[in-house]
């Protein structure tokens, strides 16, 4: 009996985390676009759900990425890579820029682990695979929205690196593997590096894997200044740096 209870009680903490995960979900998805949010979820959670968690491709996430609209915001778009807590507090505090997460696809999964199991519907939250270990899908999800971020990526955009680390521009980032390569030239004017340092050499890299036709441009601005001023609310956007 008491092994029939644990058991009952394990299921019924997970039935819960998965119905946490759903109405969270739904909650930001109304808040963000109020209409369709039952849709939009039966289509996310189809990419992962009665399916092996360590095999979740990144297509699967095709009819979720189809369902949703992304708005992009030409000129003021941003990418960054090891640099998310700078970027994400500048922008809490300046609206100056858009993050895939400030977009619909991006502000509903932020911060949020979840994953499927081979026969059962159920969204789990715990014991999910970690970032590098398969083709989890978290990882997928990232990967999926992020090309979808940057194809529709449009005028001239921003992407913050982090110059404390030996390899800013580093291959297995999404940055590098995924978002640079689906930048447009028919779309997408200048790539702005923000970088404490210009002169690294992995930024040669870059350079080789931007489209014919879009500019590149690297401007050397230490956190401190980045800190400052998304703290100070007279200064401008473009007078950040
Ligand atoms: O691998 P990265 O950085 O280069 O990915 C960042 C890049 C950004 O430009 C975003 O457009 O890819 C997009 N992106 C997210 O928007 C995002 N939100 C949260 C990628 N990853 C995202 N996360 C989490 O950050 C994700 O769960 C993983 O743990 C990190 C990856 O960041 P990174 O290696 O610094």
């Amino acid at each position: 009996i008491c092994i029939l209870a644990l058991g009952l009680g394990l299921s019924q903490r997970q039935a819960n985390t998965g119905n946490d995960f759903k109405s969270t979900f739904l909650s930001r998805c109304q808040q963000f676009q109020g209409s369709n949010c039952q849709r939009a979820w039966d289509a996310f959670q189809q990419a992962y759900v009665n399916r092996d968690p360590c095999n979740v491709p990144v297509d699967a996430y095709d009819p979720f990425i189809t369902a949703v609209t992304l708005k992009p915001q030409c000129n003021r778009m941003m990418f960054w890579s090891k640099t998310k807590e700078v970027v994400h507090d500048f922008n809490e505090k300046k609206n100056c820029f858009q993050t895939l997460e400030d977009t619909f696809l991006g502000s509903v999964l932020d911060k949020l682990t979840w994953c499927g199991k081979d026969g059962s519907f159920e969204t789990f939250t715990t014991g999910c695979p970690a970032w590098n270990e398969c083709d989890n899908p978290v990882r997928s999800f990232w990967q999926r929205a992020s090309a979808a971020f940057a194809d529709a990526a449009c005028g001239n955009v921003t992407v913050m690196l982090n110059g404390s680390i030996a390899t800013p521009f580093d291959p297995s980032s999404i940055f590098a593997s995924i978002e640079v390569n689906k930048l447009k030239s028919t779309q997408v004017n200048t790539l702005n590096v923000v970088l404490t340092n210009c002169a690294n050499p992995s930024l040669q890299e870059l350079k080789t894997k931007l489209a014919e036709g879009i500019n590149y441009n690297c401007k050397e601005v230490p956190v401190t200044q980045i800190q400052e001023c998304g703290s100070d609310q007279e200064k401008a956007c473009g007078a950040c740096w």
